[in-house]
């Protein structure tokens, strides 16, 4: 079939969401992480039809025109846009001489339910941008714009696991990253073949603070490296914590060490477990990384913490909340035929402590970003 014309220098990406089944806070310390990556995700439309750029969400009402240039002379646009335009501002400054573009992003991912909606636009515009130029950036260079976009050009100091599981998962299996090389490993990931199910309950708690927090807690960990004399707390050896944490005056500092430290240690155990065809045994590493994250940490909310009760309630194998924190979703590992009741005393739950009613469903890994 002959294609129009115009249709010929179209180019469509997709770049999913994700869920973190466990490794919290520990992508900015350097540590380990073990993601996959949802079927919900954003597709980005590229056409050189526009007179400069242009940017339009089939989500939000306006289209953004903006003349080109680089980030130091960028206008002020915000919220989605500033994740589309800031792939264009950084390549402008890369020295590519971007051409006028339109970039049309469709997203089925919720926003503020802590399913990445951010890494997947930003992963979905930069494989497209990179496809319709010919740029012929390597996977390394297209997860490292991916990353300087959200914390350069949007200015939120988060920590790379998100983009690089848009960009590199592979269904069936979750994605272990090394945050530090970003060396990634896939891992299999055979809920059926168990009979089991991910459930996923988003909370739909306010998020209060995120941004303010996450930041905190950041600047708190790097914080406790530098008195450690350690490059991350992932150099914190699980051995080392007690003397580590006996050096430490502060007892915040004390409480994010343990955190970051166990957690990373929970990542390398599950991931063996799974390696190891034992994906029945991981339940209690997920309960436990979520009393780390509620008791050590301190970034879950009464919603989130409702959830994970109601879960082990319920008969999951271990249930946490999964990323930043402040809100969001929570997981639990359920027997697949329990799925719907566990459902219901989450729902329950919810009813009995006033809380908004959440949204529920399950998830199972999916690939990463691809033509659309
Ligand atoms: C958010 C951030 F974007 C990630 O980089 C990661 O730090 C996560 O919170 C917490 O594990 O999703």
């Amino acid at each position: 079939m002959i294609q129009p014309a115009e249709e010929a220098f179209v180019t469509r990406w997709f770049a999913p969401g994700r869920i973190n089944l466990i490794g919290e806070h520990t992508d900015y310390n350097d540590g380990f992480v073990l993601p996959f990556a949802l079927e919900v995700g954003c597709t980005a439309t590229i056409s050189g039809r526009a007179e400069d750029w242009s940017a339009r969400s089939l989500q939000e009402p306006d289209a953004v025109v903006v003349r080109r240039s680089g980030l130091s002379d960028a206008p002020e646009v915000a919220g989605w846009s500033r994740y589309v335009l800031g792939v264009l501002w950084l390549l402008t400054d890369r020295g590519v001489d971007v051409p006028p573009l339109e970039i049309v992003v469709d997203s089925d991912v919720p926003t503020g339910a802590g399913l990445s909606s951010s890494a997947a636009l930003v992963c979905s515009v930069v494989r497209a941008v990179d496809d319709h130029l010919g740029l012929g950036l390597d996977d390394d260079a297209v997860f490292a714009l991916t990353r300087d976009v959200e914390n350069d050009a949007v200015g939120a100091p988060t920590g790379g696991m998100d983009q690089l599981v848009s960009l590199r998962g592979r269904a069936g299996h979750v994605l272990l990253c090394d945050m530090r090389s970003h060396a990634t490993r896939s891992v299999p990931l055979d809920l059926a073949g168990a009979g089991l199910a991910v459930l996923v309950v988003d909370t739909r708690a306010p998020h209060q603070h995120s941004d303010g927090e996450y930041g905190a807690r950041r600047r708190g960990c790097e914080e406790a490296a530098r008195q450690l004399g350690v490059p991350a707390l992932r150099d914190v050896a699980e051995d080392d914590l007690a003397d580590a944490l006996a050096r430490l005056h502060d007892d915040e500092l004390r409480r994010y060490v343990r955190h970051v430290v166990t957690e990373d240690a929970r990542v390398l155990e599950m991931a063996r477990l799974l390696d190891a065809d034992a994906l029945a045994e991981i339940g209690p590493h997920l309960s436990a990384s979520h009393a780390s994250m509620r008791d050590d940490f301190r970034i879950t909310v009464p919603e989130v913490d409702t959830a994970v009760d109601a879960l082990h309630q319920a008969g999951a194998l271990g249930a946490r909340m999964t990323g930043g924190g402040f809100g969001g979703c929570v997981i639990g590992l359920v027997p697949e035929r329990d799925v719907a009741a566990a459902g219901d005393v989450v729902r329950r739950a919810f009813a009995d402590a006033g809380f908004n009613e959440p949204a529920l469903f399950t998830a199972a890994p999916q690939d990463g970003a691809r033509p659309a």
